[in-house]
């Protein structure tokens, strides 16, 4: 990738090139702490991180929400041709990925083409798109953190996409995803995403859940297959979010998720993609939905963003919690770094504001942020007390009775006369939170 390849379409063209310049640096454009080419632990930040600029929040959205018109007036919203509008609009986000230097992208296939209503209709016009497209990686030398269809906005898939009542429009579903899962193929893709945003139910009245849950199960078997048939070697990832748009969305949690691939035979070919935002609003926090990924091997790839904690919605905020995303690094770090994955900023600025520059500084304060979690971690890791800490809380299990107990090497008689045997009461240890919160908050800077 070349260094510093400039802004060139008319909507950023006045906005400087963002560089690392260092912590002191009091440029509103710098990374201060985002050097692309600073080792850490043995990989360069850029290959740690594999950052990632979505499409649709940053082009595609044009500030209207369910009370009011939309306020950015970005020059692509306001063109009446509509390819030359999606040409537009894909000339701008390449040159904002230019801006902020960052490795990759993502796209719903509905995000880079013009519309289109008939099933032919939506093939031409995702091909052109993806021809652009294919000139623009070239040119730029960005890449491609994954694809996928957005199978949740038309009104056709009101009732679902793969779920739905409907056969025909599980078809079309189907149609959206073969063509985006070639064209992320096409297109070098690291992974292809399923974000089942109306995969769930509003009213059990109308539902048969059973039903819908084969559907779903025997449609994700259909996108593996057609993965091995064209040879696409990233990883199919799902995306786990509890509710919204439905009120029941059937792959809630990693969890879900996890059980959901073991009861329809997808073990080893399916990983998560991991939002924040998706977790606190199943009531969980980020770190337990990434430690819960690593522990039942389904890792794949993170969307970065947070919620608000006051209102419980999905407002895909920039992320700006140095203590959440410090631990989530370390997660990371721990279990090996990321291998195909990579961290989409699936975040959006808020309606007001308007600027070409809030595109760019909530993605650059955002990027410094995760440089710093990432510098945080290692820092952690090196400090060693808390891995030393929880190594030591299970060192039991190492041998005796509770290592024949996880090997599956006893019966519970053994267990319960190892107890009598033993001849003392077994006493209970500190758990030491607060201790361990204070190493924590002497780490992160
Ligand atoms: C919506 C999801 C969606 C996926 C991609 O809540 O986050 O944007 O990431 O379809
Ligand atoms: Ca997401
Ligand atoms: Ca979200």
């Amino acid at each position: 990738m070349t260094d510093h390849q400039t802004a060139s379409s008319a909507y950023f063209k006045s906005l400087p090139q963002a560089r690392y310049e260092g912590p002191d640096s009091k440029n509103d454009f710098a990374y201060r702490y985002y050097d692309k080419n600073q080792v850490v632990m043995g990989k360069t930040m850029e290959e740690h991180l594999r950052l990632s600029v979505c499409f649709w929040h940053t082009f595609c959205w044009d500030g209207s929400d369910v009370f009011g018109a939309g306020g950015f007036n970005r020059p692509w919203h306001q063109m009446d041709d509509p390819k030359a509008a999606a040409k537009a609009k894909r000339e701008a986000a390449f040159d904002l990925f230019n801006l902020l230097d960052l490795p990759f992208y993502s796209f719903h296939d509905v995000d880079v083409m013009a519309p289109a209503e008939t099933a032919q209709e939506h093939v031409a016009s995702l091909s052109e798109a993806v021809d652009h497209l294919e000139e623009l990686m070239a040119s730029s030398g960005r890449k491609l953190l994954w694809g996928t269809a957005n199978n949740f906005s038309h009104p056709r898939y009101m009732a679902g996409a793969s779920t739905n009542p409907n056969p025909e429009i599980a078809a079309f579903a189907g149609l959206q995803v073969r063509e985006a899962l070639n064209a992320t193929h096409r297109l070098g893709g690291a992974n292809y995403v399923l974000w089942d945003g109306r995969e769930g139910y509003d009213t059990i009245l109308n539902t048969n859940i059973g039903q819908e849950l084969d559907q779903l199960g025997k449609f994700l078997a259909l996108v593996v297959e057609h993965k091995h048939k064209i040879g696409f070697t990233g990883d199919i990832l799902i995306e786990p979010k509890p509710h919204e748009p439905t009120k029941h969305q059937c792959d809630s949690t990693v969890q879900t998720v996890h059980s959901f691939l073991q009861r329809y035979g997808l073990e080893g070919e399916v990983r998560v993609n991991i939002e924040a935002n998706h977790a606190t609003l199943a009531g969980l926090s980020f770190e337990h939905e990434v430690d819960m990924a690593f522990a039942l091997d389904i890792f794949g790839s993170l969307d970065l963003n947070r919620g608000d904690p006051q209102n419980g919605w999905d407002t895909d905020q920039f992320p700006n919690d140095m203590r959440e995303m410090t631990l989530m690094m370390k997660s990371i770090l721990s279990a090996g770094g990321m291998k195909n994955g990579g961290m989409n900023f699936d975040a959006k600025v808020r309606r007001q504001s308007i600027a070409a520059e809030d595109l760019a500084q909530s993605h650059i304060g955002a990027v410094d942020l995760i440089a710093r979690a990432l510098l945080n971690a290692e820092a952690m890791i090196n400090d060693g007390r808390l891995d030393q800490f929880k190594e030591q809380r299970y060192a039991g299990w190492k041998d005796g009775i509770g290592a024949k107990m996880l090997a599956g090497s006893t019966n519970l008689d053994e267990v319960a006369d190892f107890a009598l045997s033993s001849n003392h009461a077994p006493a209970p240890v500190s758990g030491r939170q607060e201790w361990l919160e204070n190493v924590v908050t002497q780490l992160v800077r």
